[in-house]
């Protein structure tokens, strides 16, 4: 994949996280037509027509598979619900005991729905619009499991992982497992590069981080490199601040996702001589108050990273409340310069 070839381009490429999704009035009717947000996730057709969305509106480089992190634990056994205006629900895993609620070996019939959907992409897409595969990082989605909701500090499975760590480590191997299976299949379906999301990379001081974030991703990512040595894998660990150049040395992913909170100057220098591309960084509400104050921060993220391999994006995923003419803004001033 282009961005990866280790040069940099001018302009650099563009897609951003959550690109499709509810501030665009053609998913808020086709996520009407699917009935919930699980069905949209299964059904092939829907799925790949919401994925396609902003890549007709906007001429993205790389179109991000629509599907959500908690199709693993779904796939697994432990149901996840989407109530309207809540977020997911999910039976919390409370001890190692409930472990056995999960079916590592019953994921199949789920997974193939997302790598039929993968497939129609991959004939769907123009050649030139890579498609992007992810899952979630064993991490964060321990703590949906766990919690059995997002929470803000992420404490249930914090507290889990302190009072059981060799409990813990039996579901991250459950998971990790399981994302190997998931992100292989999709790449097997037409996958040009996989992301892996761990949005709750930052609530771990670091001897947790380095068991719960670095060495679950560590043993995805060689996975992934030994079965697919062409596949690019990028990886967000988001608000591990310093901690991010620790995550790329050891889990070796070849991107590396910024947050809003990393400073344009450390994405620009930290990861010199580590052979990975930077991705970021602009925040999703100045993508909501758009004008002036976007095209200023726009230009600076481009002088900054200008001359390095890069990939423009957000620091985190856009909210409803965009307004869609801003997004085409902001892709014409990256992809002309924001003079
Ligand atoms: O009502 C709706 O239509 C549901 C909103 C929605 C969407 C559009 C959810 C529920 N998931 C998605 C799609 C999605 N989720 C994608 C594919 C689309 C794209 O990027 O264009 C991806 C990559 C995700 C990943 C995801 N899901 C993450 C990691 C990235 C991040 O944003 O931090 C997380 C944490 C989730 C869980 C999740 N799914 C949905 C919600 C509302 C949440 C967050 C719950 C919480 O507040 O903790």
């Amino acid at each position: 994949m282009q961005p990866f070839a280790g040069e940099a381009l001018d302009p650099p490429p563009i897609w951003l996280m959550r690109q499709a999704g509810r501030y665009l009035p053609e998913y808020r009717e086709t996520r009407a037509k699917a009935g919930g947000f699980l069905d949209l996730c299964y059904s092939p057709a829907l799925a790949a027509e919401v994925t396609l969305q902003p890549i007709r509106r906007y001429g993205f480089d790389a179109a991000i598979l629509f599907a959500d992190i908690l199709l693993v634990p779904d796939a697994l056994g432990q149901s996840v619900r989407f109530a309207e205006g809540e977020g997911p629900l999910l039976d919390p895993l409370r001890t190692a005991a409930d472990l056995t609620r999960l079916s590592p070996t019953a994921t199949r019939p789920k997974f193939e729905r997302v790598f039929e959907t993968v497939q129609r992409l991959r004939q769907d897409l123009p050649d030139e619009t890579a498609l992007i595969g992810f899952c979630g990082a064993p991490w964060t989605v321990a703590t949906y499991m766990i919690e059995g909701r997002g929470s803000k500090d992420q404490a249930a499975a914090r507290l889990f992982a302190y009072r059981d760590p060799d409990g813990f480590q039996k579901l991250m191997d459950v998971l990790v497992e399981a994302s190997i299976e998931y992100l292989s299949g999709q790449v097997q379906a037409g996958a040009d590069a996989l992301q892996i999301f761990d949005t709750w990379a930052g609530s771990l001081p670091d001897d947790q981080f380095e068991k719960w974030v670095i060495h679950p991703t560590q043993r995805i990512v060689e996975a992934m490199h030994k079965q697919h040595p062409d596949v690019p894998v990028i990886g967000f660990p988001r608000g591990a601040q310093g901690s991010a150049l620790w995550y790329v040395a050891e889990t070796k992913v070849d991107g590396i996702g910024c947050d809003t909170a990393m400073p344009p100057y450390m994405m620009a220098e930290a990861f010199d001589g580590e052979n990975v591309v930077v991705q970021g960084n602009l925040d999703p509400l100045l993508l909501v108050a758009g004008g002036e104050a976007l095209k200023t921060r726009v230009g600076e993220i481009l002088e900054l990273m200008e001359g390095r391999p890069f990939i423009f994006n957000l620091g985190h995923g856009i909210v409803p409340e965009t307004p869609p003419e801003h997004v085409a803004d902001l892709v014409r001033w990256v992809r002309g310069g924001a003079q």
